[in-house]
């Protein structure tokens, strides 16, 4: 428990003795600013959520304890068309507070479900409804932002599709990559991992590993588009084996003008690649190419309808797709078209300091490392710098990874352009809202501020934010909608 949840519990503790009563409890803040009717030609989708304890086959014999939306891990996919109004019930029968957060959707800032910034958690027994237009199709993600680190391990996350108007929906597939801390026997991770990862002991796909992975089929001449989700907290790497396949978005951003290809997929904590596979009507493996965990839990096959699956054979190691230089560009940018002069400037240097001599593997899973303090310019959380903005910058955040370990930052709120890399321009035109900033690397984005609030940055391997590498973006002018601690213990990492 950290310093500041410490002094809340003390203070209400206080409260409590001196009144001889309990203190009267404010309702929580709720999620604010939901919009009320769709874009024109859009319509109405309502979803129902509900959050709530479950038992998770992941194979045959391998049961976990799960947190799940409506009993399923990934939770079910919304599929909605770009300019509908999305309307989302959550009904919490968790024992703790929780939140749905809208990951990659430019949402409104009251509706964008982080605890302690956006609103409260959502108690439990109660329920909340969020209502946002989604705008830009593409693949997207929701998940719990209330002490996300623990929560969104245990499964509580699903995917969002927005698809396109007026086109015909196409075959689409959805892949989720997940890892999972279980209580079995725990291998020693290589040296030179991550020590926050050491209880994590397998790899899912779409819920399931091993055997139980289901076979995604499809019709002889169809093309087939996958939607890769790393919804875990390890950089993994997806081989399509002896297949080539073309990119055709980037966190949900389409793109045009990618070559096929057989590179290995690098696909951070939070990102999105959208590929599709070319109709040739052969079965192939999706597989990792991964150093750890075990990835051989996560070997996936496409195959067409009816015939049979053919044995996994690995080839060789591939090399790894350079996204900043694949040539794909996206269809459109917020960042000025030929270049932009920015009128704010940040750098935020990336670095995790040891506590104590030697950093020791996580004793529990899913919980939050007691002795890495993973920093930005020096501080950790909530003591980290708060970016101001003005609606209508031009806004660049160069981030510096001096660590030693793997940092994929997301901003919320808002899509980037990738602007540099190690001080080079980036050719492409690179939109996401994640990217992986690899030690001893920088990478420079740039964004237009069109989306007045308060919103978090931070690392999406979330135990490194609940170590402290997350900080604020505001807007001058905006007002702050909910705080940090409180009664509802409103902690968004
Ligand atoms: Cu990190």
């Amino acid at each position: 428990m950290r310093p500041r949840l410490v002094a809340c519990v003390a203070a209400l503790a206080i409260a409590a003795a001196t009144c001889n009563s309990q203190p009267a409890m404010r309702p929580p803040v709720p999620a604010s600013g939901g919009e009320l009717s769709p874009a024109p030609g859009g319509s109405v989708r309502s979803f129902d959520l509900t959050a709530a304890p479950a038992k998770v086959e992941l194979k045959p014999g391998l049961v976990v304890s799960a947190w799940a939306y409506n009993g399923v891990v990934p939770g079910p996919v919304l599929r909605v068309f770009d300019g509908d109004l999305v309307r989302v019930t959550l009904r919490n029968h968790l024992s703790v507070g929780t939140t749905i957060h809208w990951h990659g959707l430019a949402v409104p800032n009251g509706q964008d479900g982080v605890a302690g910034v956006t609103q409260d958690p959502v108690p439990p027994g109660a329920s909340a409804t969020y209502s946002f237009v989604a705008r830009g199709a593409g693949t997207f993600w929701y998940h719990s932002h209330q002490r996300g680190s623990y929560q969104l391990d245990r499964g509580l996350y699903g995917v969002l599709i927005v698809e396109p108007r007026g086109k015909a929906v196409g075959v689409d597939h959805v892949v989720v990559y997940d890892e999972w801390p279980i209580g079995l026997e725990m291998p020693s991770p290589p040296p030179a991992s991550d020590p926050a990862m050491s209880a994590y002991v397998t790899v899912s796909v779409n819920g399931r590993s091993g055997d139980a992975i289901a076979p995604i089929r499809f019709a002889s001449g169809q093309t087939v588009r996958l939607r890769l989700l790393n919804a875990g907290y390890l950089v993994h790497f997806v081989r399509v084996e002896d297949t080539a396949v073309t990119v055709v978005a980037f966190d949900g951003h389409e793109v045009r003008g990618g070559r096929p290809t057989t590179d290995v997929l690098p696909l951070g904590p939070g990102e999105r690649i959208d590929v599709e596979l070319a109709a040739n009507g052969q079965a192939t493996w999706l597989a990792l190419q991964d150093p750890f965990p075990p990835s051989g839990d996560a070997l996936l096959a496409v195959a067409p309808e009816g015939a049979p699956v053919p044995a996994f054979t690995p080839s060789g190691i591939r090399p790894v797709l350079d996204i900043f230089t694949y040539g794909a560009q996206a269809s459109a940018s917020p960042w000025p078209k030929g270049g932009g002069v920015p009128t704010r400037t940040f750098t935020l240097t990336l670095s995790e300091i040891s506590r104590t001599r030697a950093a020791l593997p996580s004793p529990m899973p899913g919980m939050e490392m007691g002795d890495v303090s993973y920093q930005i310019n020096g501080a950790a959380f909530p003591d980290t710098p708060v970016l101001e903005v003005s609606l209508g910058d031009l806004v660049t955040i160069k981030f510096v990874n001096a660590g030693r370990q793997d940092h994929p930052m997301h901003l919320h709120g808002h899509a980037f352009q990738v602007l540099e890399r190690d001080g080079m321009a980036v050719k492409g035109l690179l939109v996401k809202d994640t990217i992986v900033v690899r030690p001893g690397s920088s990478i420079t984005v740039g964004f237009l501020a069109d989306n007045p609030g308060w919103w978090m940055i931070h690392c999406h391997q979330l135990h490194h934010a609940a170590g402290g590498m997350m900080l604020l973006l505001r807007y001058q002018g905006s007002l702050r909608l909910a705080q940090l601690g409180g009664p509802y213990q409103s902690t968004p990492d």
